[in-house]
């Protein structure tokens, strides 16, 4: 089963806990500390993987979780890290946040990888909270926890070419013929149900064609297949904009341009205003001639047509030849522009008291962010940590918890009176 879009849910590994814990030795009692820290949390990993062309996998299974780093052990023994979670998605898979529909990745090279969830930090054990005057700390730190997100995921094909057409115009027919892809080929419409892809060797040279479900009229607004599938061709670097000249059907080539070019319009700005050259196929078909001359004539002037027959071969070497012209003065596919979404740890400036007697140890991540930017010995710097504290509620807290102007409180290893 082809699948171009998944939603799926992710989970980053919580933390460990530090523990605490002291040193036991046989028949003495009173040892040191030595509770050890959790380790971290998994991470998750998505890889480009181009040997991957379908997000069927996440059709099936949405939740991918990473394991949970452990907690810290006596004896100064860290927990194991938790492992990350890779998955691999095919190239061109768009990540985006299901929420705010904000890109995450664009995972265009093979290879490339993305962290989009980090793992919880690990807490800190007992014995790192000990210091000069205080021997025995009977606290430790937990583990930082993580938030599940969910995501979805967008297959948005990487070709040099797009194959658009009414369906039954014989693009599939084409792609077979300049390319090794076998695609279904039949005579009713909507055979091809998704994209196909192949490479058209051009002398030294080759290119990506890309051949997608028939368009009709009325596609953008859900007729037929719809145009979901158009995402495949959105980063092409051209199109084959392809009718059948044949009138077996009873519709009219030209009318059939038209209506195709107003719903490409309907679909993306951007995606009518690439570069088409128009076939005419199934030029073997009786009476073909005349309504080539026909169509050419209500087309214009300045419109080329290439004529070809997909069953016969009459036409295909000029095809090739005019698409790699074309193609050679265009940019080479890119990654999507867009300003890149990365989920924030949900407690970037958390922060825990730990409390023992009348000691307060604040810990957690405010506390190393202030301990890059405090400078102890200076006034200025005493005063905005002082700020900082009530503006984050930490001096709240701390009176909540029963400190006063007795207590020692701990921040980063140094100790402070509290004052409002
Ligand atoms: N006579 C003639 N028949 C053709 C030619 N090219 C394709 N056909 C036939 O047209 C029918 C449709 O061909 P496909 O290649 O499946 O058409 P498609 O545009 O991919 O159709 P959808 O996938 O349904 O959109 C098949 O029966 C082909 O054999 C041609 O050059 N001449
Ligand atoms: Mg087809």
């Amino acid at each position: 089963m082809f699948v171009d879009r998944a939603l799926i849910t992710i989970k980053a590994g919580d933390g460990g806990n530090g523990i605490t814990s002291f040193i036991h030795y046989k028949g003495k009692v009173g040892g040191g500390p030595d509770g050890g820290d959790g380790a971290k949390g998994g991470d998750v990993v998505f890889v480009a993987d181009k040997s991957i062309n379908t997000l069927v996998d996440y059709y099936y299974k949405t939740k991918y979780v990473a394991e949970n780093g452990e907690n810290g052990g006596p004896k100064d023994c860290f927990g194991k890290s938790g492992k990350d979670i890779v998955l691999k998605v095919p190239l061109g898979t768009v990540i985006k946040d299901r929420q705010t529909g904000n890109i995450i990745a664009d995972m265009f090279y093979d290879g490339q990888k993305k962290v989009v969830l980090v793992g919880g930090e690990g807490g800190k054990g007992n014995s790192r909270f000990k210091n000069a005057r205080r021997h025995t700390p009977h606290f430790s730190q937990t583990g930082e926890k993580t938030e599940s997100k969910q995501v979805i995921l967008e297959l948005k094909t990487i070709a040099d070419v797009g194959l658009v057409g009414f369906p039954n115009v014989g693009k599939s027919t084409i792609l077979s013929k300049l390319t090794r892809a076998k695609p279904k080929i039949a005579n009713y419409h909507f055979t091809t149900l998704s994209p196909n892809l192949g490479i058209c060797d051009y002398y030294d040279n080759n290119f990506v064609i890309a051949d997608i479900p028939g368009l009709i009229e009325g596609a953008s607004e859900g007729a037929g297949l719809g145009t979901e599938f158009l995402r495949h061709i959105e980063r092409t670097r051209m199109l084959v904009h392809v009718v059948d000249i044949s009138s077996e059907e009873g519709r009219d080539a030209y009318q059939d341009y038209l209506k195709i070019n107003a719903e490409l319009k309907s679909y993306s700005k951007a995606l009518s205003k690439l570069k088409q050259i128009i076939v005419a196929n199934k030029i073997d078909v009786y009476g073909g001639e005349e309504r080539l001359k026909e169509f050419k004539q209500k087309l214009g002037r300045g419109k080329k047509v290439i004529p070809i027959s997909a069953i016969t071969g009459e036409g295909l070497d000029t095809l090739r030849t005019e698409i790699y012209k074309v193609i050679q003065k265009l940019p080479p596919v890119k990654p999507l522009e867009f300003e890149e979404f990365n989920y924030e740890k949900p407690d970037k400036l958390y922060y825990e008291i730990l409390k023992e007697g009348e000691t307060f140890v604040v810990v957690g991540t405010l506390v190393e962010v202030l301990k890059r930017n405090v400078v102890m010995d200076d006034m200025n710097s005493l005063a905005y940590l002082h700020k900082v504290l009530r503006d984050r509620g930490v001096i709240n807290e701390l009176r909540k918890m029963g400190a006063t102007d007795r207590s020692t409180i701990v921040i980063g290893g140094e100790e402070f009176e509290l004052i409002d």
